[in-house]
């Protein structure tokens, strides 16, 4: 079944108010041609999130978070909840990015816990998975990625409400890229795994592959089984780099 791509851009702490500049093009290049074939997002730093929804009316580009907490609200200094994202415009929320399991030391456990608060605030999670380069060296790839599948996503998942992402630790913002059948081999995997755990429906959760996708080597990603879409990193900060993204469905 071929679904619908999302193309979804994670801005990471990229950007200030001038930046969106950039969404405001990328809204004026997302036109009907494009709209009939794909879906866009963009995800920017939280202090953007409002004026950015706002830049993006009537372009239909998607606004969404880069991550939240687990509660709705609290006293938790420094943090943004699930509902707080929905509040200020977004519809979807990364979660489980590499460099959020790497340097804040996130777990498959938060992370699934985190999906359940963007649940419960009707965000989609698009929950990032993927292997380091140890972990490849080591032939560990399918064990690592088919456990994050497994442990990260809530019971309960459907098209309507999850997003998976498969990054490669080892080609995020590194310009290396997996071999298109390692990508399917992955992608299969997570398919799989997803439908014997949420059930036929899953064959309708998107799977989005990231890791230094870029205009030149976006056709050859997305003609890959089983590969929805892209998270795009560095090359969404420019409007003409992610609409060339997007045009190469
Ligand atoms: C992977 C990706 C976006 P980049 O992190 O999530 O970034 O495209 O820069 O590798």
């Amino acid at each position: 079944m071929a679904l619908r791509p999302l193309v979804a851009g994670n801005w990471k702490m990229n950007g200030t108010r001038s930046a969106l500049k950039e969404l405001v093009a990328m809204g004026e290049g997302y036109d009907a041609a494009l709209r009939a074939k794909v879906d866009l997002m963009i995800c920017p730093p939280a202090p953007l999130l409002f004026t950015a929804a706002a830049a993006a009316l009537g372009s239909r580009i998607a606004i969404g978070g880069q991550d939240c907490h687990t509660a709705a609200s609290g006293a938790y200094t420094g943090e943004i909840s699930a509902e707080m994202l929905a509040d200020a415009g977004a519809t979807a929320v990364i979660l489980g990015h590499s460099e959020r399991r790497q340097y804040f030391r996130e777990t498959d456990a938060l992370v699934a816990e985190k999906a359940a608060a963007a649940h419960r605030a009707g965000l989609v999670a698009i929950i990032c998975v993927g292997e380091t380069q140890a972990e490849r060296e080591a032939g560990k790839t399918l064990a690592v990625v088919g456990r994050q599948v497994a442990r990260s996503i809530p019971e309960g998942a459907t098209p309507e409400t999850v997003v998976v992402a498969y990054e490669p630790v080892w080609a995020i913002g590194t310009g290396l890229t997996p071999t298109t059948a390692d990508v399917a081999e992955v992608h299969a995997l997570i398919r799989r795994k997803l439908v014997s755990r949420h059930g036929k429906q899953a064959a309708g959760i998107r799977i989005l592959y990231g890791g230094s996708v870029k205009p030149s080597n976006a056709k050859e990603l997305m003609s890959v089984p089983n590969v929805d879409g892209a998270l795009v990193g560095g090359a969404s900060l420019k409007a003409a780099d992610f609409l060339a993204i997007a045009a190469a469905y």
